[in-house]
């Protein structure tokens, strides 16, 4: 897949707040400029890979890029799912994300129960791609290791 792996950080803002109580899969929203900012030919769809809030420790995710065609959105989105319980949200902290591999492509469903089951799909096939070493090794990479000062720089 071209542009894999692909480093992106910014801050977590709100959507339509449809994740948790629609869906239960909370999925953190990242601006419209990060969302601006991927390459032209990047493929909308359904990916994984790693991410970490704040400074905090790097978890497994699954990431919606794209129109949400289930709920015909206008605005295309950037949207990670981390495959871990936190205590509180974290809206206004910055998300930083390795994306590493491609699942499928974003697609309607007849039902809200099978967007929720197909999501599922996806994050058993995450958790399983991700324990191979070609995915596990950037989990360990620098980029997760920046000091706070360099962050809040933007550098
Ligand atoms: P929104 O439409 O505002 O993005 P969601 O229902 O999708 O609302 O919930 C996303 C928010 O939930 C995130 O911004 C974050 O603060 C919080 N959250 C809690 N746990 C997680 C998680 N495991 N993955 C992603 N976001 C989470
Ligand atoms: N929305 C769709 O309309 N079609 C999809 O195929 C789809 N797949 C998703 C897969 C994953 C792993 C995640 C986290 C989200 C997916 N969504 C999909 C987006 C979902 O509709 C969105 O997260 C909610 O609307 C909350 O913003
Ligand atoms: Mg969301």
């Amino acid at each position: 897949m071209k542009h894999l792996p692909y480093f992106c950080r910014g801050k977590v803002v709100r959507g339509f707040g449809r994740g948790s109580k629609q869906l239960g899969i909370p999925t953190a929203n990242f601006p419209e400029q990060v969302v601006d900012n991927l390459p032209c030919d990047f493929s909308t769809g359904i990916y994984y890979g790693w991410a970490s809030v704040g400074n905090g420790d790097v978890h497994k995710m699954v990431l919606s890029i794209g129109w949400n065609p289930y709920y015909k959105n206008t605005k295309k989105s950037v949207e990670t799912h981390i495959i871990h319980t936190f205590k509180e949200d974290f809206y206004g902290e910055i998300l930083s994300i390795v994306i590493t591999g491609y699942i499928r492509p974003e697609r309607n469903f007849s039902s809200i129960d099978a967007l929720i089951s197909a999501i599922q799909d996806d994050i058993e096939e995450a958790k399983r791609q991700l324990d191979l070493p070609e995915h596990l090794k950037l989990k360990e990479d620098n980029f997760f290791h920046m000091p706070e000062s360099k962050i809040m720089n933007g550098h």
